[in-house]
């Protein structure tokens, strides 16, 4: 691209994003972004009470089918005849220079789903389940790893060629044009709970921080890439102060983010906690004046009939989300999506009607406007 176009294509954000309800635009930050991923994450600031669905590996496999170019490529799409909104990827072993991420998507295959999910005009996230760079194992083991990885430590060599690794792969991502593909980046997720390397009780607060705005700058101010809108999202929290605990503060986030999963069937609840946890999002979305989603979600199995219209819509209903992402559909006993003839298909069709959710052709459509 020639110098004039791409400076075009750059727009100045800022600390000052926008809200669930609330249109106005950054401006009081260094940070550069694309002209286009400022236009999808404004975009998503103003749907109002509407919100996206998004599915994690929606095309690239599915509970009866793996990816082949002639094959069924989307579970969603054969249950309500429309694509999702909104494709989840996870780029867990770039790192490690595999060519197949931890669930086995081939990376190369994955860019082509990438770049075809974004001509259909569907939006992009991303999160990083990478290994634990200290032990060398998976990202479940939680040696100690973060304060050995930040500048100076004895681990950060090795993490700043492994963050190399993934701002090439996001690098790469670009539309028929050459512009860059808007990428919601959401990396160390879940950091309230203590599965993770990242995790609470394995690094403190600061540390967590420390490593997020290192990883941020790196892929920005390194590698230059201007496609990033950052996703900080814990797992369920009680408070906004929980919330805030590991937030690294305005500058490196744009989108604000909550993974909350119906664990339990009706043990603990979910509609109703969920809610709850909805509101303090809002709170916080609205004071940090950021979009924000509903990063994880998802019901293993979906056994419940009317999961979809009687426990998760009842929940996101006015909640000023700009999405939902369902996890994967991997297998018979680990998918959160449905497939034909899953007993939870017709009750996704209802929630694909109701008037709230958003899939692809009306995001299509709403974009237009
Ligand atoms: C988890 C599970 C794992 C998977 C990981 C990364 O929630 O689905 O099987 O490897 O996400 O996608």
């Amino acid at each position: 691209m020639c110098r004039f176009l791409f400076l075009l294509s750059i727009i100045l954000i800022g600390n000052s994003g926008c809200t669930g309800n609330n249109n106005e635009q950054n401006q009081d930050q260094s940070r550069i972004l694309s002209a286009e991923a400022a236009a999808v994450l404004q975009k998503l600031g103003s749907l109002g009470d509407r919100f996206l669905v998004a599915h994690q590996d929606a095309t690239s496999y599915g509970v009866k089918w793996n990816y082949s170019e002639i094959s069924r490529n989307c579970d969603i799409a054969d249950v309500c005849g429309d694509y999702p909104a909104g494709y989840g990827f996870d780029i867990g072993h770039i790192e490690l220079d595999h060519t197949c991420n931890l669930d086995s998507v081939d990376f190369s295959l994955m860019k082509k789903l990438i770049r075809e999910a974004h001509s259909r005009g569907g939006v992009i996230t991303i999160s990083w389940h990478l290994d634990n760079p200290v032990s060398g194992r998976q990202a479940w083991d939680t040696t100690r790893a973060v304060a050995r990885i930040l500048p100076g430590a004895d681990f950060y060599d090795k993490y700043v060629a492994w963050v190399d690794k993934a701002a090439s792969f996001l690098k790469d991502l670009k539309d028929d044009q050459g512009l860059p593909i808007p990428v919601f980046f959401r990396p160390f997720h879940e950091m309230s709970g203590g599965w993770f390397w990242w995790g609470a009780g394995h690094c403190t607060p600061d540390e967590y921080k420390a490593l997020w705005k290192e990883t941020a700058s790196l892929l920005v101010d390194k590698h230059h890439l201007t496609n990033l809108i950052f996703v900080y999202s814990t797992d369920k929290v009680p408070n906004a102060k929980k919330y805030l605990t590991w937030y690294p503060g305005d500058e490196w986030v744009d989108m604000i983010g909550l993974d909350f999963y119906d664990r339990s069937g009706t043990a603990f609840g979910y509609t109703d906690p969920l809610r709850a946890s909805l509101a303090l999002l809002r709170e916080v979305g609205i004071e940090h004046r950021k979009p924000y989603a509903l990063t994880e979600t998802g019901y293993e199995t979906i056994p419940d009939p009317e999961w979809w219209t009687g426990r998760l819509l009842p929940a996101l209903r006015g909640s000023g989300i700009a999405w939902v992402l369902i996890w994967r559909n991997d297998r018979p006993s680990h998918h959160y999506a449905p497939f034909p003839g899953h007993l939870s298909a017709p009750d996704f069709i209802k929630f694909f009607e109701a008037p709230e959710t958003v899939f692809e052709r009306e995001w299509t459509a709403l974009k237009q406007k």
